[in-house]
């Protein structure tokens, strides 16, 4: 299972130009049909693991980017469209808003110019309105079950109604659901709903060429505007890191080096989806092959296990343990071994970042 990330904007904002620096795809940026592409999510310490575990094969964690090749703004008003969209949208983990900063004047602007702050404030808005809707419609209906309700069932829809319409008035206050106070068992109780102002934010501000010397400065000032709990910017050059992006490895890093770009854009773009999602990272060696994972941070060793398969899950003996560190210290298993640095652990054990697991299962 990958992690599910999707981009979202206004039209002609750059969306389907980002989708292919993160993919390294080739999409037509005429195109207007949903783009659906995976990458690999990078990671360092698979080389290293490769060097000391001398695996086969080597296989990284992957992303799904869906770029719905449409803008999210009128969604909630066009039933017809927003429809289909919305069920595209309500199904991924994270979501990008490409924020158009780029000048081109062949390209104009849907609203006439260019406004960050306006851009990123009316997503916000298409947002809360698709959640308001889905609120109050679900809140319609319980209203209606509550009237055939036996008492049990009643006191279950009294307490969904009392956070539903929590949630609504806060999100009437412009605040998302992503930022709104709520309990681990609200947010599980919520969960279902998938809804969109929920879902952890990236704004990736698309800059042009031109602006690339002051990237930096610029990030940092938008950052310490408009970085809120679970939602962070980054300024990205589109353009340049799809070119970027269907380059070798070695000619885009001397292209980069020399215009000073530090990290590959798309390195980048997961790091921090990543980070807002609270996503770890932890590897299998199993026939030949070592394997990176990601789990949300917190799992425990037998829903990690069910991560790669449910008979690992249903069959959990044991996880065979040792963190990356200690590994790469000892320089082979066999070493580790021999060290008492392999540690057996049960079912309840929290993974951690980087630990390099066995699972123990019966069939
Ligand atoms: N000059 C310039 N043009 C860009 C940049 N990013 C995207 N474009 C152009 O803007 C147009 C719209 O981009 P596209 O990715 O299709 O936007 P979408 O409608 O949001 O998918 C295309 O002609 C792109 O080539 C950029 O950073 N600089
Ligand atoms: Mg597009």
């Amino acid at each position: 299972m990958s992690v599910d990330i999707g981009i979202i904007g206004l039209a002609k904002s750059g969306k389907t130009t980002i989708f292919n620096a993160l993919t390294r795809g080739k999409a037509s940026t005429e195109n207007l049909t949903p783009n659906i592409g995976m990458a690999k999510v990078p990671e360092p310490r698979l080389k290293m693991l490769a060097d000391v575990l001398h695996p086969k094969r080597v296989v990284s964690a992957e992303a799904r980017y869906v770029d719905i090749g449409a803008s999210v703004k009128g969604m909630a008003k066009e039933q017809t469209i927003g429809g289909e969209l919305l069920n595209r949208l309500s199904s991924v983990d994270a979501l990008i808003n490409v924020v158009r900063a780029f000048t081109d004047e062949r390209i104009p602007h849907v609203d006439g110019s260019l406004d960050v702050e306006r851009d990123i404030t009316t997503i916000d808005l298409e947002l809360a309105f698709s959640d308001l809707a889905l609120l109050e419609r679900r809140l319609e209906r319980i209203n209606i079950s509550l009237k055939g309700a036996k008492p049990l069932e009643r006191q279950s829809f009294i307490h969904e109604q009392e956070l539903l319409t929590r949630i609504k008035a806060d999100l009437e206050k412009d605040i998302p659901i992503r930022e709104q106070e709520l309990s681990p068992d609200d947010a599980r109780a919520i969960a279902n709903y998938q809804f969109l102002s929920a879902k952890p934010l990236l704004i990736v501000v698309n800059i042009g060429e031109d602006q690339l010397a002051e990237a930096v400065s610029l990030e940092a000032e938008l950052n310490s505007r408009y970085s809120r709990p679970k939602r962070r910017l980054i300024t990205l050059c589109g353009k340049l890191e799809m070119e970027l992006a269907q380059l070798d490895n070695s000619d885009a890093e001397s292209f980069r080096t020399e215009l000073g770009i530090k990290e590959p854009g798309l390195e980048r773009t997961i790091r921090l989806s990543y980070e807002l999602l609270g996503l770890i990272t932890f590897f299998t060696m199993a026939s030949d092959e070592v394997k990176a994972w990601s789990i949300q941070s917190g799992t425990n060793a037998v829903k990690a296990a069910g991560k790669i398969h449910s008979d690992m899950e249903r069959g959990f003996i044991r996880a065979e343990v040792i963190g990356y560190n200690d590994l790469v210290k000892c320089g082979s298993l066999a070493e580790a071994r021999k060290k008492g640095l392999l540690r057996l652990e049960g079912k309840n054990y929290i993974v951690q970042d980087g630990d390099v697991i066995t699972f123990l299962f019966n069939v």
